[in-house]
């Protein structure tokens, strides 16, 4: 063996292990994975503490209140906004569409309304004490509620409450061309003493019949058939399962197709 070879085969020897216990030293001194992942988390967290609360919600003394207040923050106008509920809302807007302008509560659905919101700066409430139409007390509303400001004279037009025919309509014509994806809904308010159920058949792209039961005993007073042409009414005046009489609606009235009976 030349002495050349020699020293080189004695280099490598000397060599190599250092090398690879260099490699070793430099790969284990890297920080564990681990420890990596919580380098990483730990500034997130801080940055979502420092996300400051969000501002005591707003308790509103009715719930009907909450939804009213929902329309003025994202605007939409129209008449019988929720039409499931007991009580009727209608909203306009201003000209350009930006924003609510007067809301109409009408809580009971007999045709006169109860309370007049006009939005402009704030909000004030004109309410109908007597709920025929003519407002006399006045409220604003304030992070507290609605707070007095005092009586007026009564203004507006007085309005003849109807019972309960104008509940009714209001009920069944607010689901007018409205879709049921799921073909019925059967008791549309609960809480109220009559039952109204409405109903989109096989073929019909939004409800097309509704049934009134007025006294809640099962058997229906009224079947309303609806059609893009027409709304007719078939009424049961002895509540005896039959449905005689039948109406046509004509602007807000009801006309007798056969001429019997009176208009309900
Ligand atoms: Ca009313
Ligand atoms: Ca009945």
């Amino acid at each position: 063996m030349k002495i050349g070879n020699v020293l080189m085969t004695a280099a490598l020897v000397i060599l190599i292990p250092v090398g690879l216990a260099s490699a070793y030293a430099t790969w284990s001194s890297r920080p564990p994975v681990e420890a990596d992942t919580e380098e990483r988390v730990r500034p997130a967290k801080v940055a979502a503490a420092a996300v400051p609360e969000a501002p005591a919600k707003v308790t509103y003394e009715r719930p009907m209140d909450q939804l009213i207040f929902d329309v003025i923050e994202r605007p939409r106008g129209g008449s019988d906004l929720f039409a499931e509920q007991p009580f009727r809302v209608d909203v306009q807007l201003d000209a350009n569409g930006q924003h609510v302008r007067l809301v109409e509560v009408d809580l009971d659905r007999d045709g006169a309304n109860d309370e007049r919101w006009t939005v402009l700066d704030g909000v004030t409430r004109e309410v109908s004490e007597a709920d025929d139409g003519r407002y006399d007390v006045v409220t604003s509303w304030s992070a507290d509620g609605w707070r007095p400001l005092g009586v007026q004279k009564r203004t507006g037009t007085p309005v003849k409450r109807q019972r309960p025919t104008a509940l009714i309509d209001g009920l069944v014509l607010g689901w007018r061309g409205r879709s049921l994806p799921e073909g019925e809904k059967l008791d549309l308010v609960p809480a109220l003493p009559i039952g109204v159920a409405v109903f989109q058949d096989e073929g019909f792209d939004t409800v097309n019949r509704a049934h009134v039961d007025l006294d809640r005993d099962g058997r229906i007073d009224q079947i309303w058939e609806i059609t893009p042409d027409e709304i007719r009414r078939r009424v049961s005046p002895d509540d005896d399962g039959t449905h005689p009489q039948i109406f046509r609606r004509e602007g807000r009235d009801w006309v007798s197709v056969d001429g019997e009976g009176a208009s309900p």
